[in-house]
């Protein structure tokens, strides 16, 4: 019933809309409109209500859950299965864990914190309360396990089309940081359950840095925020509906055929490592290399100094002038 007496008051924008009116449309009495009314209020919802004129929607939480999101999406499947959870250990995990009965193509769990977040290689991923998007999206592709580590690349395309949308310029770091100046305010964590030749379900994990005005000591000279960089606070609502609107119209290329070509195009675009000098890192091995393209795999193409040239599938790539590296 909340649900509804939302929508109503969304579509009617800025008229009132009388108790008499809901009560009618929705069947209930106009006390049991007003009791809902005031439980909207406790979530966090401002609604202004005048005597003789009725109901009216202010604003909305800032809250990343279901209600909020749902209205703002134009997909078919990413999203529309929404979990949201004030609190959880990471949604990666959580995911897993939805995922263990019945995996949902497209369903997305949301977090306000997470209490262990988690990076690449059992690294951690710090996750304050309420000024972070975290989230992670199940996927269901009906391509090889080899190829599913492509799937990050969706996942930064998304998020990198989605801040230009709304006016925000970033670079991406391959495979799966997105940097503002410098410094990371995003990272993404695809993880897999497959067997040898088919994949059950992917996880793919977006951590965005929003709104938070301070990091750890640690973090602080690789690290930061939009708010932090824009000098003005994002709106996550709207950018986690942009970031799952993009990754549907990505994704429908990939499901089938593994196809990301329209996504390599943006990675380029956007790629702060092309022509770059670069030290890559894999296990204890480390080379000094240019970067010269990323190929229609998702992988990176770099030439040694012999002028040697070779594809570079995953791991660490350092570049100077980006999380302190000289
Ligand atoms: C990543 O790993 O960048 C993947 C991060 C994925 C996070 C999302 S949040 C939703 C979902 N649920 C999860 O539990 N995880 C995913 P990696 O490239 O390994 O980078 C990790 C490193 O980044 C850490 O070792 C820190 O140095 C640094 N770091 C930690 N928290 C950070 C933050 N909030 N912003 C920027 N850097 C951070």
């Amino acid at each position: 019933m909340k649900k509804k007496i939302l929508n109503i008051l969304r579509k009617s924008k800025d008229e009132y809309i009388s108790g008499e009116r809901l009560s009618e449309e929705l069947g209930i009495t106009r006390a049991g409109i007003w009791k809902h009314i005031k439980s909207l209020k406790e979530a966090g919802y401002v609604i202004e209500s005048i005597s003789n004129r009725g109901y009216k929607l202010v604003s909305t939480p800032d809250i990343i859950d279901g209600e909020e999101i749902l209205p703002l999406l134009t997909t078919k499947y990413i999203g529309r299965n929404f979990i949201h959870f004030d609190e959880v250990d990471s949604t990666n995990v959580q995911c897993r864990r939805e995922c263990s009965n019945n995996p949902i193509e497209g369903m997305v769990v949301a977090a306000e914190e997470q209490t262990s977040g988690k990076g690449r290689l059992g690294r951690s991923w710090i996750s304050p309360k309420g000024t972070g998007i975290w989230m992670s999206i199940v996927l269901k592709p009906n391509i090889s396990p080899m190829v599913a580590p492509r799937a990050t690349l969706i996942g930064a395309a998304a998020v990198y089309t989605a801040l230009k949308e709304m006016g925000i310029s970033v670079g991406i770091k391959w495979p799966n940081d997105i940097v503002i100046n410098g410094k990371k305010i995003c990272g993404i964590l695809t993880e897999m359950n497959a067997e040898i030749e088919r994949v059950n379900y992917v996880i793919m994990g977006i951590g965005i840095n929003v709104n938070m005005e301070s990091f750890p000591d640690e973090l602080k000279e690789k690290a930061t925020s939009l708010k932090n960089e824009l000098g003005n606070e994002v709106d996550r609502k709207k950018l986690v509906a942009n970031i799952l609107n993009n990754f549907e119209m990505f994704y429908e290329d990939f499901k089938n055929t593994g196809d990301i070509s329209r996504v390599i195009e943006i990675c380029r675009e956007g790629s702060l490592l092309i022509n770059k000098e670069v030290r890559v890192i894999n296990g204890n091995n480390e080379v000094i290399c240019t970067v010269i393209d990323i190929d229609d795999e998702g992988e990176l193409i770099v030439k040694h100094k012999d002028g040697t040239i070779n594809r570079v599938i995953s791991g660490e790539v350092s570049v100077r002038g980006i999380y302190g590296y000289i």
